[in-house]
Formats: structure tokens, sequence, C-alpha cells
């Protein structure tokens, strides 16, 4: 195990020793009325790092993605591609990644307005996509996300400096509480946990199937639980959540016959651009975390948006 953090590392993790510490930066990082979320709701997004939006699209829209999705899973170029991820029992699909830039359909999700103008409020500046994927979790038996913050895996994996991004979930199936919804500790973004162990070369090949190294430890996590309590994050198809890059999370398997579908778009700050990896033997692939910075555009809506 390595002993010291990189000169300049402000959030230290995948080190001998496991750190807890207060986040720096801002969760909210723009002053009220500079975009579609209200005040109100932008007070809640800071003190529980996530928000829901029950009818941002609506049952057509949801319908074309769920098609579009579908049409990806019977692609044979797709299912033999690296963006395509399958359970750990090596049967099912588990993600598939970088949609955003395999599909025309996916390529206007990330740059529709009712997404980007609120990513672009909440970091207060142009943004790019990180990572975009659609996490099938089929019924009978897919396995869930262990606890996690993502932003400890983009620092120490991908090289992200500060906590300046956030995640929409888009629900294309209907989160049930039975089918494996989100788990999210309201209010856990704002401290960062540190996690023991060594990343190991290629550890995407593991951790996107079952993420075992930069979990934090039981005890933390019992903390984190007994401090900030556990909502789960359910709704309606069409449904969206935005969540900070920071919050602790995960969700459990899906043993209904219930499939939970999310489509999830990441947004980084372009102030916040991607360096070397903080811990880490080397970059992940693009396909995982995107090193081109290019300011998204908000996209014409097709006649499918209505
Ligand atoms: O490693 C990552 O980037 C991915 N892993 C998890 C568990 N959540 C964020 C992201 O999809
Ligand atoms: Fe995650």
């Amino acid at each position: 195990m390595t002993g010291a953090a990189k000169p300049g590392d402000q959030y230290p993790t995948r080190l001998s020793t496991t750190a807890e510490l207060l986040r720096r930066e801002p969760v909210v990082w723009t002053s009220p009325g500079r975009g579609p979320i209200d005040s109100d709701a932008l007070e809640a997004y800071e003190r529980d790092g996530f928000l829901v939006f029950g009818d941002l699209f609506n049952d057509d829209e949801v319908q074309c993605y769920q098609a579009e999705a579908d049409r990806l899973l019977t692609d044979a170029t797709m299912l033999a591609d690296e963006r395509t991820v399958v359970e750990p029992s090596g049967g099912e699909l588990r993600s598939i990644f970088e949609v955003h830039t395999v599909s025309p359909v996916f390529a206007e999700l990330v740059a529709d307005p009712r997404l980007l103008e609120r990513a672009r409020q909440i970091l207060d500046s142009e943004v790019y996509i990180h990572q975009s994927r659609i996490n099938l979790k089929p019924g009978f038996g897919s396995t869930g996300f262990y606890w996690h913050s993502d932003f400890e895996t983009w620092h120490a994996e991908d090289g992200m400096p500060v906590p300046r991004a956030l995640s929409f979930s888009i629900a294309l199936t209907e989160n049930l509480p039975v089918n494996g919804p989100l788990m999210i500790m309201p209010g856990s973004h704002r401290t960062f946990v540190g996690c023991e162990g060594d990343t190991p070369l290629e550890h995407f090949r593991l951790s996107l199937r079952r993420q075992e190294i930069g979990t934090p430890s039981t005890s933390a996590l019992a903390r984190l639980a007994e401090r900030f309590g556990i909502s789960q994050v359910t709704g309606r198809a069409g449904a969206v959540t935005v969540f900070d890059s920071n919050c602790m999370h995960g969700s459990s398997d899906n043993i209904t016959p219930y499939p939970r579908r999310n489509v999830f778009v990441v947004y980084n700050s372009v102030e916040n651009s991607l360096v070397e990896p903080f811990s880490s033997p080397a970059r992940r692939p693009e396909f995982i975390a995107s090193r081109d910075f290019t300011p998204v555009r908000a996209c014409r809506r097709s006649a499918a948006h209505g």
C-alpha cells in the first residue's frame, strides 16, 4: 500500500490510512435566480445533496429512450464493445457506458436544456460530459452497487480535482422500493471519506462489475448512516434525480420481475477538468472518464420531445 498522497491532493484516498474530512467546496456554486431551479429546491439540494424532478420527461420521451436502450442491447457490435459491462456472474448485461457517443438519441438527451440548464445553474459554469451510462438492473437477480462516493473514484482514478460535478439519473422504468432503487445518505455529500487500499492496475475491469476498492469501511458507513439516515429514491419512469458527485450512495440487488433501468449523465464543470489520477497507476479509458472538455451546447429538441 502506498503511504503518501500526491502533493496538493485535497482529497487523499486509496492510501494505507483513511481520512474523513469536510468538503471545502460549495455544493451549489451559483446564486439564486440564475436558472430553472427555484431557491427552495436549491436549498434542499445544498442540504441533502440530491433533488428529484418527478415530471421532466413525458411518457413518449421515456418510451423513445427505452426503445433506444433496447436497440443498443440487441446490437451485436455493442454487445462485443468494451463499453458494455456484464454482471459479475458473467451473464446478464449490467451497464453500457458512453451512450451519448454511440446513440444520436442519447447524444440529444445529454444536450437537452432540461438537464443542461440545471447542471450549469448548480455548477455555475459551462459543463462537459464526464460520463454517461445505462444501468440495466434487469429483474430476477441482477446485482446492486455497493456504497460509494462517485467523486472518490473520479478523483482517485480519473484525476477529477474537486467535487464540482453532478449526475442526473433518468428512470426508464419505474423505480420501486423493491427493485433496487438508488439509496442516498442525505447530507453525506459534505463529508469526504477516504478509502483504504491501493487502486489495482485496470481496476475498472473489476469495479464496474463489483466495486470493492474505493468503498468506505463498515465503521465509516455505520457512522454516516447513523448521522444522515438512508433515503430511497423511487419514482415513475421519466422521473429525474440529480445528485452531487460526493453523495454516499448505492443500491441493492434486484430479485423482482421488474427491471430498474436508468440512464445516468454526469456533468463536470469545465473549471474542474481532469488532471492525472490522484491515486491510480494509470488513467481509465475515455469511455468511462472523458477527456473531451468541450462545453455541451444545448440542442434543439426534436419532434419526439414535443
Ligand atoms: O467508476 C465509475 O465511474 C462508476 N462507478 C460507480 C459505482 N458509480 C459511478 C460510475 O458509474
Ligand atoms: Fe455511483
